[in-house]
């Protein structure tokens, strides 16, 4: 029996939103507002402009909390509910996808592939969307570039982030994820964004340390496709900060 290579719902969806411009994802942490208030939180930035929610944390999440959380946001919008995993016990039917992500850049053979390995059955067995992602930490990374064992790219290193995503898009891999790590002091630095957007023919998406409008203009204007925020509605909820970011998106989008 053969699977026809066609993509799936939720990249397709995507991939029709980045025909209109960039698009944002917003990344909530179901341990820390879980069900009905990551509900709140998902429908308060779908009303705002965001066009994903992004189900994640750096901790194991169960596949129960993972799930609940799921059920309520779906119930909440109309937007895609996508897994965005740090290991293989938070997956969940619930969603719409799962983010199918090698951490390019770790030390951890399991983080690159054989977690990959041991989860893939399931993830068919679910019926679970699997959008296969390289993801690829840039300095400080944070909590993720040590629990996820990186070498992480140096700031001022664009041509070996560039190295690392085109490899990844030529293994195949259908989006590209620089990664400064959840809470960084700063977003990924505008020339490396720059260097790799150049480099690529796959959507790119930027995270880590985004909490301003001027953040958000200096990525897009760089090439960023996509953009994540998270830690910004978890310390100050969906005020001017996160307005702001949606703000940039939106006038990208109309330009
Ligand atoms: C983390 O890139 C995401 O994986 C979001 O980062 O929490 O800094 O917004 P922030």
């Amino acid at each position: 029996m053969t699977t026809p290579l066609t993509i799936g719902r939720v990249e397709a969806y995507l991939h029709d939103r980045l025909e209109r411009g960039p698009v944002h994802l917003t990344l909530i942490d179901p341990d820390k507002s879980p069900g009905a208030a990551a509900a709140r939180i998902a429908r308060g930035a779908v009303d705002l402009g965001s066009d994903v929610i992004l189900l994640g944390g750096s901790t194991g999440i169960s596949r129960d909390v993972m799930g609940a959380a799921a059920e309520a946001i779906k119930a909440a919008v109309d937007v895609p509910v996508v897994i965005f995993p740090e290991g293989a016990t938070s997956l969940t039917p619930k969603a719409d996808a799962v983010l199918f992500m090698s951490l390019l850049n770790s030390r951890n053979l399991d983080l690159v592939i054989r977690t990959h390995a041991r989860a893939a059955p399931a993830v068919r067995k679910m019926g679970l969307e699997a959008i296969p992602l390289g993801y690829l930490v840039i300095a400080p990374g944070m909590r993720v570039g040590e629990v996820g064992q990186v070498d992480a790219v140096p700031r001022d290193d664009p041509e070996a982030a560039a190295g690392y995503a085109l490899a990844a898009e030529l293994l195949g891999m259908r989006l590209v994820y620089l990664e400064a790590g959840s809470g960084a002091p700063a977003p990924v630095p505008a020339p490396m964004v720059q260097a790799v957007r150049s480099a690529l023919s796959v959507p790119l998406i930027v995270g880590g340390g985004i909490r301003s409008g001027d953040d958000a203009r200096a990525l897009l204007e760089a090439g960023a496709q996509l953009l994540v925020t998270g830690t910004i509605t978890e310390e100050e909820g969906l005020g001017s900060g996160f307005r702001a970011i949606l703000e940039e998106v939106r006038r990208a989008r109309d330009a």
